[in-house]
C-alpha cells in the first residue's frame, strides 16, 4: 500500500511546543450567533416546543407563557418497577405561575423572545407588555442542586401571581412561610419529595388555600421574585441497599436552605462556571450563515433549511447534543434514558427506559469524542449497578452460565421486559472499554472496567454454541427487530467479536489472565465470520436471505462498521463495500435515531457527501405530536429529535455522526477529516478527543485540506495521524509517509505536550 516514503526533510523540523494547557485553556471560545435556540412565541406543546433544562439529575421543560408560566419537571430516578419488572420512568410534577389580570386572548407581544443559550445553559424570556419590560431567567444548577427561576421587570410592583405545584401522582400540596411542597410514594415504595421556596423583592408572598384542600402561594405587587425548586427520591443505585438511600425530604430541604442563603447572581455564576467548564471544551465552525437567516427563530431556520444552506444550524444542532448530554447525564446520577431526563407522562413511549439494543448505547457515542468523558460516567455506573441483579436473571434464563447479560428493555432496579436481543451487556462492554481507550485511565481499567468485561466475556464463553467444525455461534439470536430467531445472526456475532477484542486489549494493557486472554483470542478466531451475500450485501443472517427491498430502521448487520471497528475501508475493503451495498438498500430516510446511525455509517465508509445527505434529511422539521414512526423522523421546533415521538438518541447520534465526519480514531490512528462533505469546505473545530487521550486542540481546514492542527497529548505515547494532505510539524521526531491518497505521520508524544502542524498544500 505504501507508495513511497515522503517528506522527511520538511517534517524534521523545530522542537515541539511544550506548553501545558491549563484546565482553563481547555475551554474554547464559542462561535458567534451559533448557540441560541429561540422562539418568538410561548410553547403550546410539551414535546415539540417547550425547552429543556436540567442539571443531569433533575430538570424541567419550560413553556414561557404570558398568562401562565408552566414548568413541567422531572427527577431521573422516579421510576416504578423492581428487580423483576422494568417499570417506567415517571413524570414528577408541574410548577405553574398564573399572572393575575392577564388576558388569555391577548396577542403575543411583537418583541416576545424565549431562548436557551446553550453555551451557558440559561433560558431567558423577555417581552414588553403594556409598557413594562418583563424578563425571566432560568437555569438548573448542579453545584447548588436547585432549579432557579428569576423574574424581574422595569416597573415596581409589576408582579402579582398565584404560584402552584402539582404532583404528577396527585398528592396534596402543603405550604408554610414562603414555601410549597409535596411528597409521596410510588407503588413500589420509592419515596419522593419536591418543594419550592420563593423570595420576593417588594410586595408580599403568602401561603393560602388553593380551594381544593391544598396550598398555593399568592404574590402581590412584587418588583421581582426568585423561585428555587428542588426534587428528589430515595433511590440508590446499590442493590445491597435494596435500591434505597437517604430520605428525599432531607435532601430537598438541605438544598433549598443552602441555595436560599445565596444571592441570585452567586447561584448564576456558580452554575455557568460548572456547566461551561464542560460545554466550552468544544467549539465548531462549519461555515457562516447569512446573518439575517441566522437570526431567525429556530423553527423558521428549520423550515428555511430546506431552501438555503444554514451551516450554523448544523453546528447548533451539533452543540445541542452536547447541551442535552450535560443536562441529562452528570456524575452521581443515572444515565440519560430514551428521553434523556424529560418526560411528562406516567405511561411514556417505551417506558422512557434503558433500551439496550441500540438506544442507550447511542446516547453515549458522543460522550468521549466530544470531550464530555465525565458525562459518560452515569452510564458506566449504571452498568456496574446492574451486575448482581442481572446475574440472577441470567441464571434463570440460562442455568449454569457464568457472568450476565441484559436484554432489550431495562429499568433502574434490574427488572426487564421484552427479552429480545441477547447481547445487551456485550454492547455495554464497548462503552466500558471506550472510556479507557479515550482516557487511558489505567486505574479505572484495572479496578472498574476489567472485572466487568471479564464477567461479560464469561457469559459468552458459556453461552456460545460450538459447532462440530469448531465454529462458534450465538444461539437463537434475533436481529433487531425483524427476521427469524436463529443461530449466528450477524448482530450477535459482531457484538461478541467486539467484546472479545476489547477484553483482549484490556488484558494486554494490564498484563492480566494470560491464559484466559489466549482462550478468548482463540474463541474470537472461531466466531462465525461476516459473510457477503448474493447481491453483494453484508449478510444479516448466516443464511443468505437479505431482501434488497428491506428498509427496516435497524441496520444491525453493520455493527462491525459502526460502532464496532472490525470493518473499515482501509483494513477490510471488501466487507466495507458489502456494508455499503446493504446501507444503500436500506435507504436514507428513516426514524430519527436510524438516520443518525446512518450518518455514522457513511462517515465510517469515508463518504462525507452521503453522510451529509442523511444529515440534511435529519434536519427536517417534524410536525405534530404523533407517534407514527413510519412517517420518518427529523427534529421538532425545540430541536428534540423526532423518532417520532421524541427520542433523544437521535440528538446524540447526530452529534456523534458529525464528529465521525471530522475525526475518527477507532483504527489505531487519528484520521483527520475522514468524511468531509463538499458542503463544509472551510471550517474549524476545537477540543475534540481521540482514542489514546489526544485532544485535538485545534483543527482548521480549507478546500478539504488541513491548514492547521494542534494536538495535545494528555497521556503520552505513540501518535499516528492520517491526513488528506501533507503536513509540516514543529516537532523533530515526526516521520511521514505518503499513502495512496492520504498522508500518514507517526511520532512519540510526551504527556502534557502540544504538537503543532501546518498544512503544506
Ligand atoms: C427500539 C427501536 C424502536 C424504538 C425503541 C425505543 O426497539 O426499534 O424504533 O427506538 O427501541
Amino acid at each position: 500500500m505504501i507508495k513511497k516514503i515522503f517528506f522527511i526533510s520538511a517534517i524534521t523540523l523545530r522542537v515541539a511546543l511544550t506548553c501545558t494547557l491549563s484546565a482553563q485553556t481547555r475551554t474554547h471560545t464559542s462561535k458567534p450567533n451559533n448557540l441560541i435556540v429561540w422562539d418568538n412565541k410561548p410553547a403550546k406543546e410539551w414535546m415539540t416546543e417547550a425547552y429543556p433544562m436540567g442539571n443531569g439529575r433533575f430538570g424541567g421543560m419550560v413553556f414561557g407563557g404570558l398568562v401562565q408560566e408552566h414548568i413541567q419537571f422531572n427527577e431521573i430516578s422516579l421510576w416504578t418497577g423492581d428487580e423483576e419488572e422494568t417499570g417506567s420512568y415517571q413524570a414528577f410534577g408541574d410548577l405553574f405561575i398564573d399572572f393575575k389580570g392577564k388576558d388569555s386572548t391577548q396577542a403575543v407581544p411583537a418583541n416576545y423572545r424565549r431562548q436557551v443559550d446553550i453555551s451557558k445553559a440559561v433560558q431567558q424570556i423577555s417581552y414588553n407588555d403594556n409598557g413594562v419590560n418583563y424578563k425571566r431567567e432560568y437555569f438548573c444548577s448542579l453545584p447548588d442542586k436547585v432549579m432557579v427561576l428569576h423574574f424581574t421587570a422595569d416597573k415596581r410592583g409589576a408582579y402579582s401571581a398565584i404560584i402552584s405545584l402539582k404532583d404528577a401522582h396527585d398528592s396534596k400540596i402543603t405550604g408554610s412561610g414562603n414555601s410549597l411542597q409535596f411528597e409521596g410514594k410510588l407503588n413500589n415504595g420509592l419515596a419522593y419529595n419536591a418543594a419550592i421556596t420563593i423570595k420576593t423583592t417588594g410586595g408580599t408572598a403568602t401561603v393560602e388555600s388553593d380551594g381544593k384542600g391544598g396550598s398555593q402561594l399568592n404574590i402581590n405587587q412584587a418588583d421581582g421574585f426568585t423561585i428555587l425548586l428542588s426534587a428528589a427520591t430515595d433511590y440508590s443505585n446499590k442493590r445491597e441497599q435494596r435500591w434505597r438511600g437517604e430520605a428525599p425530604g432531607i435532601k430537598v430541604k438541605q438544598s433549598l436552605d443552602a441555595a436560599s442563603a445565596k444571592i441570585y447572581q452567586q447561584l448564576l455564576n456558580t452554575h455557568v462556571a460548572d456547566y461551561s467548564a464542560l460545554f466550552g471544551r468544544v467549539a465548531i465552525n462549519l461555515g457562516t450563515t447569512p446573518p439575517p437567516m441566522a437570526a431567525e427563530p429556530t423553527y423558521k431556520r428549520l423550515i428555511n433549511y430546506k431552501i438555503a444552506a444554514d451551516p450554523q444550524l448544523e453546528a447548533l444542532l451539533y452543540q445541542y447534543g452536547r447541551y442535552l448530554l450535560i443536562n441529562s447525564s452528570r456524575k452521581g446520577g443515572l444515565p440519560a434514558n430514551l428521553q434523556g431526563l424529560w418526560n411528562n407522562s406516567n405511561n411514556p413511549p417505551w417506558r422512557s427506559d434503558y433500551h439496550s439494543n441500540i438506544n442507550i448505547q447511542m446516547n453515549y457515542w458522543l460522550a468521549e469524542p466530544t470531550n464530555l468523558s465525565e458525562c459518560h460516567i452515569p452510564y458506566l455506573d449504571y452498568i456496574n449497578s446492574m451486575r448482581e441483579v442481572k446475574k440472577v436473571s441470567t441464571q434463570k434464563e440460562y442455568p449454569g452460565v457464568r457472568g450476565w447479560t441484559v436484554k432489550t428493555e431495562n429499568g433502574i432496579y434490574g427488572g426487564s421486559s421484552f427479552l429480545w436481543n441477547t447481547p445487551g451487556s456485550a454492547w455495554y462492554a464497548q462503552g466500558i472499554w471506550e472510556h479507557y481507550a479515550f482516557t487511558k485511565d489505567k486505574a479505572y481499567l484495572q479496578t472498574f472496567a476489567y472485572p466487568i468485561l471479564k464477567e461479560i466475556v464469561e457469559f459468552w464463553d458459556d453461552h456460545l454454541k460450538h459447532r462440530p467444525d469448531g465454529t462458534l455461534v450465538s444461539p437463537l439470536g434475533w436481529s433487531p427487530e425483524h427476521g427469524p430467531t436463529e443461530d449466528g445472526v450477524t448482530y450477535d456475532q459482531e457484538i461478541v467479536y467486539d467484546l472479545f477484542t476489547n477484553y483482549i486489549a484490556a488484558a494486554d494493557v494490564l498484563n492480566a489472565d494470560k491464559s484466559y486472554r489466549d482462550h478468548v483470542a482463540d474463541m474470537r478466531d472461531h466466531l462465525l465470520k461476516p459473510k457477503i451475500g448474493k447481491w453483494g450485501q453484508l449478510q444479516e443472517w448466516e443464511t443468505d436471505r437479505d431482501d434488497p427491498k428491506d428498509t427496516h430502521r435497524h441496520s444491525s448487520n453493520l455493527f462491525g462498521l459502526h460502532p464496532g471497528k472490525r470493518i473499515s475501508t482501509i483494513k477490510t475493503p471488501e466487507l466495507a463495500q458489502a456494508a455499503k451495498v446493504s446501507l444503500l438498500a436500506r435507504g436514507d430516510v428513516s426514524t430519527g435515531w436510524s438516520m443518525a446511525w446512518k450518518m455514522n455509517f457513511w462517515a465510517r465508509l469515508q463518504d462525507g457527501d452521503h453522510a451529509y445527505k442523511i444529515l440534511n434529511n435529519f434536519i427536517t422539521l417534524a410536525g405534530g405530536s404523533g407517534v407514527n414512526y413510519n412517517e420518518g423522523g427529523g427534529v421538532y421546533a425545540n430541536l428534540f429529535c423526532a423518532h417520532p415521538p421524541f427520542q433523544i438518541d437521535g440528538n446524540f447520534g447526530y452529534t456523534a455522526g458529525v464528529t465521525e465526519m471530522l475525526l475518527q480514531s477507532q483504527t489505531d490512528e487519528i484520521q483527520l477529516l475522514p468524511a468531509l462533505p463538499k458542503a463544509w469546505q472551510k471550517g474549524d473545530v476545537q477540543g475534540l478527543h481521540a482514542r489514546g487521550d489526544f485532544e485535538i486542540t485545534d483543527m482548521e481546514w480549507k478546500d478539504g485540506k488541513i491548514t492547521k492542527l494542534v494536538i495535545k497529548s494528555l497521556a503520552g505515547g505513540a501518535c499516528s495521524l492520517r491526513s488528506p494532505n501533507a503536513l509540516a510539524a514543529n516537532a523533530a521526531n515526526v516521520s511521514g509517509t505518503k499513502l495512496n491518497s492520504d498522508f500518514k505521520y507517526q511520532f512519540d508524544t510526551f504527556a502534557g505536550k502540544t504538537y503543532v502542524f501546518n498544512g503544506v498544500n
